[in-house]
């Protein structure tokens, strides 16, 4: 029986040595120690053994029941650490590796150019203001000497909430409310998103932006005008620009121009740029019209002013030479990037 037993047990070690797994560790505990395992049957055979020798039996059986599952225990433990420092080893992370830059942000080729022309403006002594985008039929037309019946109020192209209330269309309406207020001198500029009922292409969008300018003195000219946007031409597009001013109307300035600035991209000469002209068409401005000062309780008569107004989104296209305006509204990361 002893020998029985110690063959028992050397055979179990055998095979617990050789097991490459824990699922053979397994199998060699079932096999020995399970229910119809090797040392279980000889525990069941115990009736056959006489019953003075069956305490020395027990014992050697539970000696024997007990080494195995020692020995059973080291090796899982063994074959578990070594499972866990291979998944350690899988799972390092070499800390030195560069790490995922941030995306970053960057400015809106809109915001570029508006920074620049704030820059040029504060740098003359302007004041930038705001102001909302739902105005009062009176701030947008009325009061800029634009009555009802104007062709300039048209449903068709402009964006009416009632009777009395749209989104304007130009951001004059900031500088009216800066009129009315009745503290001059006046030197403003006065950004802003507007709105227009356009179809969209390539030159137009129902919103764009606008900057506006008004200065209101006493002995303001015309000359003062000329001299204030030829430095503002000169400061966006290059020292060499020159300016020109054409005869033109609109019913809030008296007289009107529109101002055409030398093409930067071929100097004068006439390029694809230019479409051959030699000249882009870059703002409208003119002497603020009298009756536009009386409206807002300012005489026109100690008081003049000039006035002028730019489209953001051209000087933006013009300046970064993109050739459609809805570029600038996809917000593509791949086009906004470049900028
Ligand atoms: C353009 C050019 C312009 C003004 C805007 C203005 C504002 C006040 C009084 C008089 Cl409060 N004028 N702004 C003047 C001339 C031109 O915009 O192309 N507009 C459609």
């Amino acid at each position: 029986m002893k020998e029985k037993l110690k063959n028992l047990k050397d055979s179990a070690l055998e095979q617990i040595n050789a097991a490459q797994h824990l699922e053979a560790l397994n199998d060699v505990r079932v096999a020995f120690l399970g229910k119809k395992g090797e040392l279980t049957s000889v525990l069941k055979s115990m009736k056959d053994v006489a019953p003075e020798d069956r305490p020395k039996v027990g014992q050697l059986v539970n000696e024997a029941r007990e080494e195995i599952e020692r020995i059973l225990e080291e090796k899982k433990a063994a074959f578990e650490k070594k499972l866990r420092e291979e998944k350690m080893k899988k799972e390092t992370i070499d800390v030195t590796l560069p790490a995922k830059k941030p995306m970053m942000g960057h400015r809106h080729p809109n915001t570029i150019a508006l920074e620049e022309i704030e820059r040029i403006f504060v740098g003359m002594g302007y004041e930038v203001l705001e102001g909302p985008e739902v105005e009062m039929d009176y701030y947008n037309f009325e009061a800029l000497n634009i009555p009802a019946n104007h062709p300039a109020k048209d449903e068709q192209d402009t964006f009416y909430i009632n009777k009395d209330i749209v989104l304007r269309t130009q951001t004059s309406s900031i500088q009216v409310h800066e009129l009315e207020k009745g503290k001059v001198p006046i030197r403003i500029i006065a950004p802003g998103r507007v709105y227009r009922s356009d179809e969209v292409d390539a030159t137009h969008s129902p919103t764009f932006h606008q900057v506006e300018g008004l200065v209101v003195d006493k002995n303001v000219t015309f000359a003062d005008l000329k001299g204030t946007l030829q430095q503002f031409a000169k400061e966006i597009f290059g020292e060499d620009t020159k300016v020109k001013f054409r005869p033109h109307h609109f019913p809030f300035t008296e007289p009107s121009a529109e101002m055409d600035v030398s093409c930067f991209k071929c100097g004068g000469k006439g390029c694809r740029f230019c479409k051959g002209e030699g000249w882009i068409e870059i703002l409208g401005c003119g002497m603020v019209h009298p009756h536009v000062l009386e409206m807002s309780g300012i005489d026109p008569e100690e008081y003049v002013g000039f006035a002028f107004g730019v489209g953001l989104e051209r000087i933006a296209l013009l300046k970064y030479e993109i050739d459609d305006m809805r570029l600038l509204y996809e917000n593509d990361v791949r086009f906004l990037k470049q900028f």
